[in-house]
């Protein structure tokens, strides 16, 4: 039997670098809550002057970047609070954290000098600035790499070829498409670039103060791995561009250990010198291990910038449409995955349009309407839509006569506009038939046998009622809405004992028998909907999706 015991009195930092904030959440060796922070950027870094973490590019369509140097101001930023919060870094150890996928950093030639040799008595933006090939980091949100997807795809031979060998279709956002653009369109930038690190592999990078290994649950978000080998594809790096694998560097698995912290932390805030860096990975997946996921009938549905719906799986069957990482957590198994880029920020725009931007006044004209909303069906797409592909704009429809029985005689006529209730209905319900539509087609379990909501949104009761009338089965949450920083702390304690036993350990071992009495337990929030709606909401999804296949041919991307 093997000893799981963390340290008495060590502390596992995990953080969570994604589109608005860095967050971050400690926990002690009982795996109990310690402390947490965060760093909103629009708002605590306001000098880059970013909008929801991001800058829209006006000049060309669907380009959607982040400054690199944000990210590195606001990681000493955290620490620093963390520091003010008088928390006792020597006590750390290990940290672990979580990035938001697909991004991408492009260290210039010479950078691995300056990284080794960071100067403990200056900030990290002052040393750094000079570091990057390209000042602006493409991020998951950015939609500028059809044509440069379906050149990849061509040259694998198909999208469907693709996703077998890499989890997913060509999609903008992944890493590789991103790469081909830069190849292509920025060669001086290619050329210049010693090293392409994802948001999670950088972040660690200046953790160690050396170039950190790719893992390869995050890997699988860039189209460039084979998911099987667990290894760079050779046939999609070659047509994806010219030398990229000495330039993404090597592999490694999420549990391993990236190095010891760089000296630069232990002199500028007193970490202990044998603090290990265990490998950062994306934020699904570290919310997946922070969730605890482990039966394949458990869904989780993430409701943060964008919204994700995931689960675990040991036959994954890549297709079309959704995604298949590496479990972070287990060396065998896979997660799937759905991914909406309209989630929480096009919330806010229909409670800013239609409920006095309040999420009190939101949740009053959800509560108020009625289940299925009388037929009336809303497509919010307020930027480009990942699931399905579609540009922006606003579509509604009202199916006339719909009563929830049967989809006869039903007419289907597009309006203009809904009153201000029924947007708010429109925008929730669309978004959970889509999800149930999409993850009953992708594989997914129907109905879950739980869902476990995260993310900012979580924190919504009115939300979350929705999803089990939609669903049709209990809702649970976690103590806290960030799965994603509370995941990576949890991995930092799970890297931390493979290390020290030497090999990889179940991740279960940790709380085997006490989750309970960790920071990690779910609790049940809303039991499940009631069975004739939730039939009635069937019938209203599949017409959903009718509609969805159809505006997909009208306006879809190729
Ligand atoms: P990220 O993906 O950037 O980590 P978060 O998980 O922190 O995002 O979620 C942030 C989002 O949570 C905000 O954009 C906000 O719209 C949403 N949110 C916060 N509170 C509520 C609420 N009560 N109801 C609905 N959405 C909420
Ligand atoms: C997943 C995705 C988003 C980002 C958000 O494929 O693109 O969920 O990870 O941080």
């Amino acid at each position: 039997m093997e000893d799981c015991s963390l340290p008495h009195d060590s502390l596992f930092l995990g953080f969570d670098s994604s589109t608005q904030s860095l967050k971050a959440t400690v926990l002690d060796s009982n795996l109990n809550l310690v402390t947490s922070e965060i760093v909103h950027f629009d708002s605590q870094l306001p000098h880059y002057g970013t909008k929801d973490g991001v800058y829209r590019d006006a000049s060309e369509n669907g380009r959607i970047v982040s400054p690199t140097l944000m990210w590195v101001e606001a990681l000493e930023l955290v620490l620093q609070k963390l520091s003010k919060s008088k928390l006792d870094f020597g006590k750390i150890a290990a940290i672990s954290g979580s990035g938001q996928q697909h991004g991408s950093v492009y260290w210039k030639s010479g950078s691995s000098a300056i990284l080794s040799s960071l100067d403990p008595s200056k900030p990290l933006v002052d040393q750094l600035g000079d570091a990057f090939s390209t000042k602006e980091s493409p991020i998951w949100m950015d939609s500028s790499t059809t044509e440069q997807c379906r050149e990849i795809e061509k040259a694998v031979g198909g999208a469907l070829e693709l996703s077998r060998l890499t989890g997913s279709r060509a999609h903008e956002r992944y890493t590789g498409p991103q790469i081909r653009k830069i190849f292509l369109k920025l060669p001086e930038i290619y050329n210049q670039t010693e090293r392409i690190s994802l948001v999670s592999s950088f972040m660690a990078s200046l953790l160690i103060g050396s170039y950190a290994c790719i893992d390869e649950t995050d890997g699988a978000g860039m189209n460039l791995m084979d998911i099987k080998q667990r290894a760079w594809s050779k046939i999609a790096l070659e047509a994806t561009a010219p030398s990229l694998e000495e330039k993404l560097g090597k592999l490694a698995p999420a549990h391993a250990v990236a190095g010891f912290i760089a000296p630069y932390f232990v002199e500028r805030f007193h970490f202990n010198k044998n603090c290990l860096i265990v490998q950062w990975s994306g934020d699904n997946p570290n919310s997946l291990a922070g969730l605890t996921l482990n039966t394949p009938g458990d869904l989780a549905i993430s409701l943060g910038t964008s919204d994700t719906v995931f689960g675990i799986t040991s036959n994954p069957q890549p297709r079309l449409e959704g995604h298949v990482f590496p479990n972070p957590v287990d060396t065998e198994g896979y997660m799937v995955m759905l991914c909406y880029k309209n989630g929480s920020l096009t919330r806010e725009d229909v409670r800013n349009r239609f409920a006095k931007e309040s999420w009190e006044v939101f949740n009053e004209f959800l509560e108020k309407t009625p289940p299925l909303n009388g037929g009336k069906i809303g497509f919010y797409y307020k930027d480009h839509e990942i699931l399905p592909p579609l540009p922006v704009g606003f579509h509604r429809y009202v199916l006339q006569g719909f009563t929830g029985e049967n989809l006869d005689r039903i007419n289907e006529c597009e309006v203009e506009e809904f009153d201000p209730s029924s947007e708010v209905r429109a925008v929730i319900e669309g978004q959970f038939l889509s999800m149930r539509g999409h993850a009953e087609r992708f594989g997914m379990p129907s109905p879950p046998k739980r869902i476990i909501a995260t993310g900012g949104a979580s924190a919504n009761h009115s939300i979350l009622k929705s999803i089990a009338s939609i669903f049709g089965c209990d809702v649970y949450t976690v103590q806290r809405p960030d799965s994603a920083s509370l995941g990576a702390a949890l991995r930092a304690a799970h890297g931390w004992l493979c290390n020290k036993t030497g090999k990889f350990v179940p991740i279960s071992c940790l709380y085997k028998d006490k989750l309970e009495k960790t920071s990690l337990s779910c609790k049940l929030a809303v039991t499940a909907g009631d069975k004739p709606l939730v039939s009635k909401y069937g019938l209203l999804m599949k017409k959903r999706m009718e509609i969805e296949k159809h505006l997909v041919q009208k306006l879809g991307r190729a």
